[in-house]
C-alpha cells in the first residue's frame, strides 16, 4: 500500500517532490483498510445474530456487566522471575534452583486446563491478552503459566476459528518474566493419534521458538518409548523437559494391584535415566488421595534426583488436602488455577492454598490479593461461557469410581449431548469406567480416555455390555478410535491388550507392537507449505504446516472461514458468541490504532430464499449485508 500511496500521490505524478517528500507528506502512510476487512466482520456478526454460535444456538444475548481488571501500572516492565533463571542458567541450573527453595512452587493454569476442564476449553485468546500483562506483573513468583497444548491448540482452529500460534507469541510478549508451559501428548503432540517423528521435531522446535520454556510430556497409556522423541526434541531445543508419570487408580488399595507405588517408582526411574529436567505427576482425573500422594511423593522423592511437579483436579473436592500431604512429603511444585477457574473439574484454587499452607512450614510465596484480583477478571469473564459449563455444581466424589480425566469431563459431555445421551449422562459414566475394566484397566488420558469415551458412548448408544460386545462383535463395525487403539496405533498399554476383544474389534486387521512412529513416514513439510499456502490464500509458515499435518480437515475449515470472515479473533467475546443486539454498538479493534465501530440498525424479514439483510452502520455509513437464516 505504501509504494501504491506513493505511485499515485499528485506531487509525485506532477513530479512536484524531493528528497523530503516522504517525511512531508504524512498521507502517505494512511494505508486504506482493505476494502472488504470490515465486510467481513459484518458478515460474521450478523450470522452469529442470526444463527447463533455452535454448541449455544440462538439466544437472547445475556447481559454482560463490565469486566473487573486490577488497575496497575502496566508501563514499568514486570519483575523478573523464573524465564530470566532458564535463560542465564539453562534447563540444569533452573532445575538447582528449584531444589534449593524452601517454599512449594506454583504453576497457574487458568489459560489452560482450567478452561479446558470447566469450559470445555473454549476461553479465547482475546480474554486472556486483556489480562496477560496484568498476570505477568502481580505473579512474578510463579514457577510457570501453562497456557498452551492440550486440547488448546485443536479446539483453537476448530470451534474459535482462531490460530493458537498467534496466542502463544503474542502472551509471550506480554508475559516475558515467567516461564510458559504447555502439555505435550508424547508421540500424538497435541493431537490424538500417533505422528511420524519429524512432525513431533518440528512441533517441539517451533513451539520453543514461539515462546514454549516447559514441555510436560507424557504418553497416554504411560508408555515411555511414546515420549522418547519428544523429551529429546525439548532437550535439543535447550528447554525443559518435563516428563510425566500418568496416575490412575489407588496406590493403596489392595484390590487395584495393577498400578503400584512399585510401578511408578520403576517409570519414574526410567524417566530421569532418559533425560527428564523434572517429573511431573500427573493425576488427570483427580484419583490421587490424600494419604496416597504422602506416600507416593514420599517414594518418589527417595527415588529420584529431579524436582516433582505434581499436577491434579479438584473433582472430589479433596484437592487442598491432596496438595497439603503432597507438600508435606516434599513435593517442588503444583499447579493451580485462580479462585474463580478452580475447583471442581478445573485445578484446586491458588488462593485456597495459599491459605492451607500459610504460616507452615512451607507457604505459597505468590501475593494472595494479587490472586484473588485477577480471580475477579475471570469470575466476570467466565459468564461468557456459561453455555459450556458442565454443570457440575458441587465436589463429585463419583470420579475415584469412574475416573474419568478433568479435562474429559465437559467435552465428553458436550459430544454425548451431540449423539442425543445428553438425558443418559448417567449412564454414560457408568459405562465409562466398565470400558476401562473391559480393556484391561488402561490409564486414562487423552487419546487413550478419548477411545475409552468414544467406546462407552458407543456401547451405551447401541445397548451393548460387556457380553454382548463379544458375543455380537464379529457383525459390529467398531468407532475407529477403538480399531486404532487395539492396533496399537497409539501405543502398547501396560500388561498388554485384553486379546479376545482385540481379536474381535479388529477382525482381519493386524496389531503392531512397535512404536508407530518408526513405521510412519516422515512428513514433507515443503508440500504441506504449498497446501496451507493454497488453503489460506497467503504466505504461509511452518506453524500453519504442523497445524496441517497434525489436523488437516480443522485446517481447512479454519481456513475456508478465514477467508470468508477474515480475523474474527478481534470480535470481543459476548458479540463473538452472541451477536448483537438491535441498536447495539460495538467497536472492534482490528489491527492496532484501527477500530471500527459498529452498529445494528435492523434486521429484515426472511426473503423467499430464506436470507435476510442485516442493516449496520459501521464508522457512521450505513452498511448491508445478507446472511442465510439458518433457523
Ligand atoms: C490433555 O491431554 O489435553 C489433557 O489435559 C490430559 O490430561
Ligand atoms: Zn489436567
Amino acid at each position: 500500500p505504501f509504494l501504491e500511496n506513493v505511485v499515485k500521490h499528485e506531487n509525485f505524478l506532477t513530479g512536484n517532490y524531493n528528497t523530503s517528500f516522504i517525511d512531508s507528506t504524512p498521507e502517505l502512510f494512511e494505508f486504506p483498510v482493505k476494502k472488504d476487512r470490515g465486510t467481513k466482520i459484518l458478515n460474521y456478526i450478523g450470522n452469529v445474530t442470526v444463527n447463533g454460535f455452535p454448541g449455544i444456538g440462538k439466544q437472547a444475548k445475556p447481559v454482560f456487566n463490565t469486566v473487573r481488571k486490577p488497575s496497575i501500572d502496566l508501563l514499568s516492565p514486570p519483575v523478573s522471575g523464573t524465564k530470566q533463571i532458564l535463560d542465564e542458567r539453562g534447563p540444569e541450573g533452573l532445575v538447582q534452583w528449584i531444589k534449593e527453595q524452601d517454599d512449594v512452587l506454583l504453576t497457574d493454569t487458568t489459560f489452560r486446563d482450567a478452561h479446558q476442564s470447566l469450559l470445555a476449553t473454549r476461553v479465547r485468546t482475546s480474554d486472556m491478552l486483556h489480562i496477560a500483562s496484568e498476570s505477568a506483573r502481580l505473579l512474578p513468583n510463579l514457577f510457570s503459566f501453562e497456557m498452551w497444548g492440550g486440547a488448546t491448540f485443536d479446539v483453537a482452529y476448530r470451534f474459535l476459528k482462531e490460530d493458537p500460534w498467534e496466542r502463544l507469541i503474542k502472551i509471550r510478549e506480554q508475559i516475558p518474566n515467567v516461564l510458559l508451559q504447555m502439555l505435550f501428548r508424547g508421540a500424538n503432540a497435541v493431537g490424538y493419534s500417533n505422528y511420524p517423528d519429524n512432525v513431533i521435531r518440528e512441533f517441539v522446535k517451533t513451539s520453543a521458538e514461539s515462546g514454549i520454556d516447559v514441555f510436560r510430556i507424557f504418553d497416554s497409556l504411560n508408555w515411555i518409548k511414546g515420549m522418547e522423541v519428544a523429551i529429546d526434541a525439548t532437550r535439543q531445543s535447550g528447554k525443559v523437559a518435563e516428563a510425566a508419570l500418568c496416575y490412575t487408580g489407588d496406590i493403596l488399595d489392595d484390590s487395584r494391584a495393577k498400578y503400584t507405588v512399585d510401578y511408578y517408582k520403576a517409570m519414574a526411574k526410567e524417566l530421569e535415566a532418559s533425560g527428564a529436567h523434572i517429573l511431573a505427576l500427573k493425576d488427570m482425573a483427580g484419583l490421587l488421595k490424600p494419604e496416597a500422594a504422602y506416600r507416593l511423593i514420599s517414594e518418589l522423592k527417595a527415588m529420584v534426583d529431579i524436582p516433582i511437579h505434581l499436577h491434579s483436579h479438584d473433582t472430589s473436592g479433596n484437592g487442598i488436602y491432596m496438595y497439603a500431604k503432597a507438600v508435606e512429603a516434599g513435593v517442588d511444585i503444583v499447579d493451580t488455577a485462580l479462585g474463580s477457574m478452580a475447583g471442581l473439574t478445573s485445578q484446586p484454587s491458588a488462593s485456597s492454598l495459599f491459605y492451607a499452607l500459610q504460616n507452615g512450614k512451607r507457604q505459597v510465596r505468590s501475593d494472595v490479593s494479587s490472586l484473588e484480583s485477577l480471580s475477579y477478571y475471570w469470575e466476570d469473564v467466565r459468564k461468557y461461557y456459561q453455555h459450556f459449563e458442565s454443570g457440575m455444581n458441587s465436589p463429585h466424589s463419583e470420579i475415584y469410581v469412574h475416573e474419568m480425566p478433568g479435562g474429559q469431563y465437559s467435552n465428553l459431555q458436550q459430544q454425548a449431548k451431540a449423539v442425543g445421551l445428553g438425558d443418559r449422562w448417567e449412564e454414560v459414566k457408568g459405562m465409562y469406567s466398565r470400558v476401562n475394566m473391559l480393556f484391561g484397566d488402561v490409564i486414562k488420558v487423552t487419546p487413550s480416555s478419548k477411545v475409552v469415551g468414544d467406546m462407552a458412548l458407543f456401547m451405551v448408544q447401541n445397548d451393548l455390555n460387556e457380553e454382548t460386545v463379544i458375543t455380537r462383535g464379529a457383525s459390529i463395525d467398531f468407532p475407529e478410535s477403538v480399531i486404532e487403539f487395539f492396533e496399537g496405533y497409539i501405543g502398547q498399554p501396560y500388561g498388554g491388550f485384553p486379546i479376545e476383544l482385540q481379536q474381535v474389534i479388529l477382525k482381519e486387521r493386524k496389531a503392531i507392537t512397535v512404536r508407530p512412529g518408526e513405521l510412519l513416514p516422515d512428513v514433507d513439510f515443503k508440500q504441506l507449505l504449498t497446501k496451507t499456502e493454497e488453503l489460506l490464500a497467503h504466505p504461509s509458515t511452518m506453524k500453519d504446516a504442523l497445524a496441517y499435518a497434525l489436523y488437516p480437515k480443522v485446517f481447512e475449515e479454519y481456513a475456508t472461514m478465514m477467508k470468508e470472515f477474515g480475523n474474527i479473533s478481534v470480535i470481543n467475546t459476548p458479540e463473538f458468541l452472541f451477536g448483537m443486539r438491535l441498536g447495539q454498538e460495538i467497536e472492534v479493534e482490528i489491527e492496532k490504532g484501527k477500530t471500527l465501530i459498529i452498529k445494528l440498525v435492523s434486521i429484515g424479514e426472511p426473503q423467499s430464499d430464506g436470507t435476510r439483510v442485516i442493516y449496520f452502520e459501521m464508522n457512521g455509513q450505513p452498511r448491508e449485508v445478507i446472511i442465510q437464516d439458518m433457523n
